[in-house]
């Protein structure tokens, strides 16, 4: 359903094997070389969320190849086929596997921000634009229940529109959604299928940085 001009959001895109699949990624790289961590704001707050980083490591608010702000060692490598999910993606929400600058390149991620989300865990309302590429954003949500707040370009406050994400939701944000204010209000803790083995919610973005080394 496209809730917005290039938002995207397409319920039950991951099989449940795929979703096994991705969390198994995810503990993976939560065991290093950087490990899953509050990330701290350098106003002295601290997120919520714990969040791991693979391709380029996002600090607040530039992308960099150590985590400087962490333990310095060097993020984990950003591979194919998770590249090759984002295009997956592009063409299930979009038709098209492109990057939608009419380029007719195919879309190439190079950064995934991985964060959890406990039951308390939130994410107040922002934009993600610490990246210098306008090639969409692919967000995968796994595990509990989440409500996500769509807002506008504008401004952080209304008008904005709440939308449940559950496990293996696919949203896609591009074109003119790509720089709208978002956030995430809270969780349904226990929502999850038991069997995935996940107490909580993942939420995988894959991005474009447009940085080079
Ligand atoms: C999440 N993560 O559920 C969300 C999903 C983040 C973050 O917000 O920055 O890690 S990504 C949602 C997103 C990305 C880019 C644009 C828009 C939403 N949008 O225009 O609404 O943990
Ligand atoms: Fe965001």
């Amino acid at each position: 359903a496209e809730v917005a001009p290039g938002a995207v959001h397409v319920p039950g895109w991951l099989s449940p094997a795929r979703q096994r699949e991705l969390v198994e990624a995810c503990r993976e790289w939560a065991r290093g070389p950087v490990p899953l961590r509050h990330t701290r704001l350098p106003r002295g707050g601290v997120m919520s969320v714990r969040t791991v980083c693979v391709g380029w490591h996002w600090q607040p608010y530039r992308y960099t190849r150590t985590a400087d702000d962490v333990n310095g060692a060097r993020v984990v490598g950003f591979p194919g086929w998770l590249a090759e999910l984002g295009r997956d993606a592009l063409t299930a929400a979009y038709g098209d596997p492109g990057a939608g600058d009419g380029s007719g390149r195919p879309y190439a991620p190079d950064t995934a921000l991985v964060n959890f989300y406990d039951g308390a865990a939130r994410m107040g309302m922002h934009q993600d634009k610490d990246e210098r590429s306008g090639a969409p954003v692919v967000s995968l949500s796994i595990g509990d229940t989440c409500v996500f707040r769509f807002g506008n370009t504008g401004n952080r406050g209304r008008p904005y529109t709440d939308v449940e994400l559950a496990s293996g939701d696919l949203f896609v944000f591009g074109g003119a959604s790509r720089f709208a204010y978002h956030g995430v209000p809270g969780v349904r803790p226990g929502t999850a299928d038991p069997a995935l083995g996940l107490a909580g919610r993942l939420n995988v973005t894959l991005r474009e940085t447009g940085l080079r080394d």
